[in-house]
């Protein structure tokens, strides 16, 4: 908060999903506090920040990725204690993509170019108009838990990047890394007020406060769709702009021109990455007929092949899901799953450990096959390890399959045929196809979803255009 850590007299527990234990005390920002962020980010913007150049802020994020290089092992280790995510996990994807998420805005932002136009006027003279960019203002970054620094990040350095001054909130599930983040800020040299951290929960709290805040200019969100609704309409009184990353119901597909192993080790990376618990996860898995049944019992194979335990167990593939409100709602939808009318070919429950695991929120990995389209489980995001298999003949089936959807975010193709490729990958209704791969960045690229998956397009340009107030200038020669 404007440069300082600020203690409040409201507490809440960070607890630690693989054993149950309390990490810590976390201090919840209330109205009075929330206005102090916004205060102090919009005063930053009239101070040194404002007068920087962009090539000066990008060495700024450029410190920020080095410092988190230089703090890598304290990342890990509060993101793990977070998320109870496998260690190797938090190593090799979480904390290296926070940092390439300030290496790449800062880069882009140097590159990036405006817009220039020579007018002919009705009278023969000539004007000529080109565009500046200016920072949003002030920009509210409200975040999930699954991916905390990667995802936080993501926003962070873009909006940074462009000149604008940020309050975050990180979901009251991982609250630490954001946290340190600000230390590493201002070890950095971002100035008092640029990155301010308010810490607590949604309704009622530090979330609600600062979407409904007048003095907020823009909201950026990832989380559930549901959500995205709520805020969509706190900000709808003061018409803040906003950026929203949604949930999802993604599907995969596999073709009968598929490489099977490839294609059986792709969707189980894509049902069971972070225990499910990645916005772009495979819930819907589509099958040829000719496949179905070798298929399936592959992919049971790799589900209970997984080793699932705490972060530094050996080999350990699966963490526990975030929290045991979230467990209760992944184990109703396993339970449904059964009612309506899915038979379970593996998993289903929760694993038993006989130690300190068990007051962790370990849950197995789940298949099943023979839901109807219409099913709630076949139509609703799980955000857990389980995917339903579904049988299909041909492609226009298929496609339709897949479109049915209120959701709209990924879907992987797998298919060795490279015309089928491009011809079923435009026709799916989502913001990002993968074919032959799964979560495979280019940190360039458009991502973000269609229907409820979300509004607009960060990553690459997007972002830089989303962060900034692009004004025309016209000049008569
Ligand atoms: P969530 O919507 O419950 O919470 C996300 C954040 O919003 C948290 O910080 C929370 O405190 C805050 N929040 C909740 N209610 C609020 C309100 N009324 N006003 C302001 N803030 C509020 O989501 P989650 O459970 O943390 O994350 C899981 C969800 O996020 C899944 O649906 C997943 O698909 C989605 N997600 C989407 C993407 C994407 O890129 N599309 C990425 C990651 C996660
Ligand atoms: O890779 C990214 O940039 C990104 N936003 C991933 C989102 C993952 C969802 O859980």
């Amino acid at each position: 908060m404007d440069g300082e850590f600020v203690s409040t007299p409201r507490l809440f527990d960070n607890v630690n999903p693989a054993d149950g234990s309390r990490i810590g005390l976390v201090s919840e920002a209330d109205q009075g506090l929330v206005d102090r962020a916004v205060q102090a980010a919009r005063t930053a913007l009239g101070g040194p920040w404002g007068d920087l150049s962009a090539s000066d802020r990008a060495n700024c994020l450029r410190r920020i990725a080095d410092q988190i290089d230089r703090r890598f092992d304290e990342f890990v280790d509060v993101e793990i204690a977070d998320t109870g995510k496998p260690r190797a996990q938090a190593r090799s994807l979480d904390i290296p993509r926070g940092a390439a998420n300030f290496r790449i805005f800062a880069d882009l932002l140097q590159s990036r170019a405006g817009e220039v136009f020579e007018t002919v006027t009705q009278d023969g003279t000539r004007a000529i108009n080109y565009s500046v960019q200016k920072p949003l203002g002030v920009v509210a970054i409200i975040s999930p838990w699954n991916l905390p620094l990667l995802l936080t990040t993501w926003k962070l350095a873009p909006a940074l990047a462009c000149g604008n001054a940020v309050v975050v909130k990180p979901s009251e599930e991982t609250p630490s890394s954001t946290t340190l983040l600000a230390e590493v800020a201002r070890d950095a040299g971002v100035p008092d007020g640029v990155f301010n951290v308010v810490h607590g929960y949604g309704p009622g709290s530090a979330g609600e406060f600062l979407t409904t805040h007048p003095a907020v200019d823009a909201i950026t969100f990832t989380g559930e769709s549901r959500t995205g609704s709520a805020i969509m309409k706190a900000a709808a009184d003061t018409v803040k702009e906003i950026s929203f990353e949604l949930g999802g119901k993604n599907a995969a597909v596999v073709f009968p021109d598929a490489d099977f192993q490839r294609a059986v080790e792709g969707v189980a990376r894509s049902t069971f990455t972070n225990c499910g618990q990645v916005c772009l996860c495979s819930e819907r898995v589509y099958v040829h007929r000719s496949l179905f049944d070798e298929f399936v019992h592959a992919l049971k194979l790799k589900a209970e092949a997984l080793t699932i335990g705490a972060p530094d167990e050996k080999n350990v593939d699966m963490g526990p899901l975030i929290s045991r409100q979230h467990r209760e709602k992944v184990l109703a939808y396993y339970r449904l799953a059964g009612e309506e009318g899915g038979d379970v070919v593996t998993g289903g429950g929760v694993p038993e450990f006989g130690d300190v695991r068990n007051n962790g929120w370990f849950i197995e990995p789940t298949i099943v096959t023979g839901l109807a389209e219409t099913s709630r489980c076949q139509r609703e995001e799980v955000f857990g390890p389980f995917c339903n298999v579904s049988a299909f003949d041909d492609e226009e089936e298929v496609v339709a399959m897949v479109n049915d959807s209120d959701y709209g975010l990924a879907c992987s193709l797998w298919t060795d045929n490279l015309q089928r490729a491009h011809r079923v990958a435009p026709g799916i209704q989502a913001g990002l196809v993968w074919v032959n791969t799964w979560f495979l960045r280019d940190l360039r690229t458009p991502f973000g979803g269609v229907k409820r998956s979300g509004i607009g397009r960060e990553g690459g340009r997007h972002s830089l255009d989303f962060y900034s107030d692009v004004s025309n200038i016209c000049i008569r020669l």
